[in-house]
């Protein structure tokens, strides 16, 4: 079977394989710098990871400095279809070998992220890192009971909000900036609601001034837990719900935040009713919020359903999320992302006229057999035409290429 062939099945269940290739090429995936360097950054490289995340793994080759970071992600590129954006966090900054501190960032750190992006022609997200950092030491942040705590991470979010409008305004292209606080407590609290309604307060002074949303939109990120603050969690999954909703700004879904039979894929469809947008971090927790590379499994096919069954994928923003430190870091971002296109593929050529057909009308039998079936239709044909016209290779072809890369720099170390 070719692609004409696989082209000429695909319509027999009234899909258009070309149109889906197209609008599957539109659909931007932002692709996180931290894979690239297991969230260290560059404000302080030599800093532990803090705020109840975690890298794992010591697999050799990992990014040690904005020009090796920014050659991997070249090479990881070069590999992946679609369309790309990078996910920035504010202690990915450059600050020219000198160190600045998170309420002293300026737009001109992010200067070189601005040109390099520009020649390239990717879009740039944003997010204030609010961990790795001595005052968030206590594991809380801006729900603090700490004035000069809070005081502190919220300078340090409005800035990041700055500095996201102004790489938003010299690309011409809109930057989302993501909130995600690690703040949380280990054992029972005695005070959920002051600490939440602190949380609350926060937020609503870092968001205060208005920003144009051709620039810069804001999205909060709740979760279920992180390690070391067990029992509670400020910035909940409901927290943010309600904040996004009242406030109309875009509300974060990631796949390792909630508790471990609950998936996002269900989620998509009720958050885009209340919240204007929403960003996407897809990961893969494994047992816990694990942030594994993100493999082509029953629940990435569903995110990528949902998302295209809604017809709303520009109120959707995709973010990848993971972080292993036990392979390859280009391969994770290769793999991960290739994956994530792969589903956005897969989902686009859903018939879903049909499929509807038969909900409405109560044929059930006839949604679930095709829904089945579609997953051994000739889909690896309409990939591989699909890495083709962009320029890249299929699978099976690209991996020579990172580990020849790895093979360089380990021989130069
Ligand atoms: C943590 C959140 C958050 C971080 C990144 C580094 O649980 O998922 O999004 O992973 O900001
Ligand atoms: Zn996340």
């Amino acid at each position: 079977m070719n692609y004409r062939d696989a082209s000429e099945y695909y319509a027999r269940f009234g899909v258009d394989t070309d149109a889906a290739i197209k609008r599957v090429s539109e659909i931007p995936v932002s692709i996180h710098c931290w894979q690239g360097d297991d969230v260290r950054g560059f404000e302080n490289p030599d800093g532990d990871l803090t705020g109840g995340i975690q890298t794992t793994g010591n697999y050799p080759g990992r990014a040690r400095s904005i020009s090796e970071l920014r050659e991997y992600f070249d090479l990881a590129t070069s590999l992946i279809p679609g369309k790309k954006r990078i996910n920035l966090h504010a202690i990915y900054l450059d600050n020219g070998g000198e160190y600045v501190g998170r309420c002293d960032i300026e737009p001109k750190h992010f200067d070189s992220w601005i040109d390099w992006a520009k020649v390239r022609g990717l879009g740039i997200d944003f997010n204030p890192t609010c961990f790795s950092h001595k005052m968030s030491e206590s594991g809380l942040t801006l729900s603090s009971p700490d004035k000069e705590v809070r005081d502190f991470w919220i300078e340090h979010c409005k800035r990041s909000r700055e500095i996201a409008a102004y790489i938003g305004k010299r690309l011409g292209n809109t930057v989302i900036t993501n909130y995600w606080v690690p703040d949380g407590y280990k054992d029972t609290p005695a005070d959920r609601y002051g600490t939440r309604r602190r949380l609350e307060e926060s937020l609503d002074e870092i968001f205060r001034e208005p920003v144009s949303p051709e620039y810069n939109k804001d999205a909060v990120e709740g979760k279920v837990f992180g390690i070391g603050v067990e029992s509670f969690t400020s910035g909940s999954n409901d927290f943010y719900l309600g904040y996004a909703v009242k406030n109309q700004i875009l509300l974060t879904l990631d796949a390792g935040h909630f508790h471990p039979t609950e998936v996002i894929s269900d989620k998509i469809s009720t958050a885009l009713l209340f919240a204007p947008e929403i960003l996407l971090h897809v990961s893969r927790p494994v047992r816990w919020d694990s942030d594994h590379v993100v493999i082509y499994d029953d629940e990435l096919r569903a995110i990528a359903c949902e998302i295209l069954r809604t017809g709303e994928e520009g109120r959707v923003h995709i973010g990848l999320d993971y972080f292993d430190a036990s392979i390859n870091r280009i391969a994770a971002w290769v793999i991960g992302t290739r994956n994530m296109q792969k589903a956005l593929l897969y989902a686009a050529l859903e018939p879903s006229a049909l499929l509807r057909e038969y909900e409405v009308s109560g044929d059930f039998t006839s949604r679930l057999a095709l829904m089945e079936e579609l997953k051994t239709f000739p889909f690896t044909e309409v990939w591989r035409h699909y890495c083709e016209t962009q320029n890249v290779p299929y699978d099976g072809e690209w991996l020579a290429a990172v580990k020849e890369h790895e093979h360089q720099i380990l021989s130069k170390a």
